[in-house]
């Protein structure tokens, strides 16, 4: 991450704890005297909310993956223009819960879209605009389903689909970050979230430098 860049994505699994490490970093940052602003993907806005509605609902097959694929880059488009763009431009940190690479992963890799009209699609859309640091959180996908399950939530329709394909995510997670060792940082989401937190905000400290 380059000195003063703030804007994190958290990527991973079902379940790898995304959510929960986003909660205790904006806690950190905000007691540390920084605006932080939250915010997830598919959503993040009124329009990007109701297509998260559109395509997390009904059943795996209700859209094709390159149906899918539009649809996260219509809604982050809205996402990056209205939202991301002027809070980075404020000074604030930005932490996003899932961006680009979950479309490269679930709709690239693991849906069946060649990668290089993913990739296409994003310079379309965004040009070269990026998340400074990404984390990966990576978890077996059986873990990582069993928390999701003891939530006692309804599922949507990426949790529903059958191990092979959250075995495909997960590999297509890692080999992004090690593909992209600059931006993406590999962290071990079974250990207790504490400890989770902890190596993350070790890394990030290490990478903004004099910002924290
Ligand atoms: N998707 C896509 O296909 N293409 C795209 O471009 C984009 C998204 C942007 C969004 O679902 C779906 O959209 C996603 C991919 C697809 N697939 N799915 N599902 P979502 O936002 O509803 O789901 P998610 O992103 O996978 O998040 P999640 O299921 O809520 O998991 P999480 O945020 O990683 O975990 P969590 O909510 O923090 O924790 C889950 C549970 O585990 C919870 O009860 C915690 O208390 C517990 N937990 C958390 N950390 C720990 C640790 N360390 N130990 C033990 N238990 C823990």
């Amino acid at each position: 991450m380059s000195q003063g860049a703030k804007f994190i994505s958290f990527e991973g699994g079902e379940g790898a704890g995304k959510t929960t490490q986003i909660k205790l970093l904006g806690d950190y940052l905000q007691a540390q005297g920084h605006e932080v602003v939250i915010t997830r993907e598919p959503g993040g806005t009124l329009d990007a909310e109701a297509v998260r509605d559109l395509v997390l609902g009904g059943e795996p097959g209700r859209w094709s993956a390159t149906e899918e694929m539009l649809l996260m880059y219509t809604a982050r488009s809205q996402l990056v223009r209205t939202i991301i763009r002027p809070a980075l431009e404020r000074g604030a940190w930005v932490l996003s819960d899932r961006f680009a690479d979950s479309t490269m992963v679930y709709q690239g890799y693991a849906g069946g879209v060649p990668v290089d009209k993913v990739r296409a699609l994003h310079r379309l859309v965004l040009g070269n605009f990026n998340p400074d640091i990404t984390f990966i959180m990576d978890i077996e996908p059986t873990n990582g389903m069993q928390r999701v399950h003891s939530r006692a939530e309804a599922l949507n329709q990426f949790e529903k689909r059958d191990t092979k394909f959250y075995e495909r995510t997960r590999d297509a997670y890692l080999a992004i970050a090690k593909a992209e060792p600059e931006r993406c940082v590999v962290i071990h989401a079974a250990e207790a979230p504490e400890v989770v937190a902890a190596n993350i905000l070790h890394h990030i400290k290490t990478r903004a430098g004099g910002d924290l």
